[in-house]
């Protein structure tokens, strides 16, 4: 946790901010009633309006995405006041259920009581709140997620049970300061599932291939003025490719592309016969096809790099210059055929922001 210092002049930082983009008075006075907080407790509360701008700009200042031309639009949770692992856990399917809503998805972040040197941090061991379990079996092939398989092991140790299919979502697990993480299983009406179909390959239903609607990222630490938000799960919807072409198809995740070839009848016996392209591109129309019929939210690539182009430029405008990080921002199939290809930013870290925290379980 900063020094009461340092936590000044990051507060400070973040109201002069917050104040100005809202064309607000009296910042001094806040910064002052701010500073006698910190003297007395070591420590301040964000006002309610603080801490929603302060998410909201968390995302515009997030490098690595490509989604954040709608940072406006976030729905702020505040959650402050909810710090028993159990209570955490019910409020979570709340946002599962608000931020879901039946596929017209909704960008959300949910924030629990920040770190504190008293109480300690809150934790969500999950990479994200929905996410498939992976089982290593003892030929050495995985079942389900091969990502998973650490976090799998966790779980069974902490006694959580499984069927062992290779799309079983995993507990939820909590941390509260240094209790014993606690378990929970996400009901599965909390889940919304979309089967993969092709509009004309009927052989890819076979396949049983699927995946969740909403990517929830449960592990990173919220920084808004200096306070550590070590428990802020947010959402959007998926962009095509991280689906189609990263979790579906890697040969370190599902590695479905060369079961597809086959079944399109393609030559794998030599890359020049671009196999796995034609492959990838079923793939992705399939994904794409499946969200659409069963109306969950999704953008494709092409979508995707304009609307950050209009973000970029939206913020030129007001006159902030935007930073993010090329490699991740371009996606990873028909990169040359987006203009985010063909442009480059500065890559500094701006706060409030978006954090990796070490994964103390591992
Ligand atoms: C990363 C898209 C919403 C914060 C990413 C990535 C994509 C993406 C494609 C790269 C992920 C990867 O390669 O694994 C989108 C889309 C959204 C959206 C389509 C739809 C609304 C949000 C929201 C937040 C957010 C609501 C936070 C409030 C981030 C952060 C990363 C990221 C922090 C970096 C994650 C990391 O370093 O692992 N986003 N995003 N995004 N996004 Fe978004
Ligand atoms: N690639 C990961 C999800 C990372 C975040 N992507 C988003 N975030 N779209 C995956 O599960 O494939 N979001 O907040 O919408």
């Amino acid at each position: 946790l900063p020094l009461p210092f340092d936590l000044l002049q990051k507060a400070t930082d973040f109201l002069q901010v917050f104040y100005e983009e809202n064309d607000l008075q009296d910042l001094s006075q806040r910064v002052g009633q701010v500073q006698d907080e910190i003297s007395a407790t070591g420590s301040y509360t964000l006002t309610e309006e603080e801490l929603i701008y302060g998410a909201k700009i968390a995302w515009r200042n997030s490098n690595r995405c490509i989604g954040r031309l709608f940072w406006k639009s976030l729905k702020v949770r505040d959650r402050r006041a909810i710090s028993r692992a159990e209570d955490i856990f019910s409020d979570l399917m709340e946002h599962l259920d608000f931020a879901t809503n039946g596929g017209k998805i909704r960008s959300t972040v949910s924030i629990y009581p920040a770190a504190n040197s008293e109480s300690g941090e809150i934790r969500i061991l999950n990479k994200q709140l929905i996410r498939y379990a992976g089982y290593c079996l003892p030929n050495g092939n995985v079942v389900g997620d091969p990502d998973s398989v650490d976090f799998t092991r966790l779980c069974q140790d902490l006694g959580w049970e499984s069927e062992g299919t290779a799309f079983d979502i995993l507990p939820v697990v909590i941390q509260v300061s240094d209790e014993d993480p606690k378990w929970f299983s996400i009901p599965e009406e909390k889940v919304l599932r979309v089967p993969i179909s092709h509009p004309e390959y009927a052989w890819l239903e076979s396949m049983q291939i699927q995946w969740y609607a909403i990517p929830v990222i449960s592990d990173m630490r919220l920084e808004i003025g200096g306070l550590s938000f070590t428990c802020a799960p947010f959402n959007g919807w998926y962009m095509l490719t991280e689906i189609a072409v990263r979790n579906l198809a890697d040969a370190q995740r599902y590695n479905l592309l060369p079961q597809l070839a086959e079944k399109m009848g393609l030559d794998t016996k030599h890359p020049r016969t671009l196999w796995k392209d034609k492959a990838l591109v079923v793939l992705q129309e399939a994904v794409l096809y499946s969200f659409q019929e069963k109306g969950v939210a999704i953008v494709d690539h092409h979508s995707a790099s304009e609307q950050f182009l209009e973000f970029c430029n939206i913020e030129q405008s007001k006159g902030r210059t935007v930073q993010a990080e090329w490699s991740w921002i371009v996606p990873p199939t028909a990169g040359s055929t987006m203009g985010v290809f063909h442009r480059d930013w500065g890559n500094e870290i701006l706060s409030p922001n978006f954090f990796y925290q070490e994964h103390h379980w591992q």
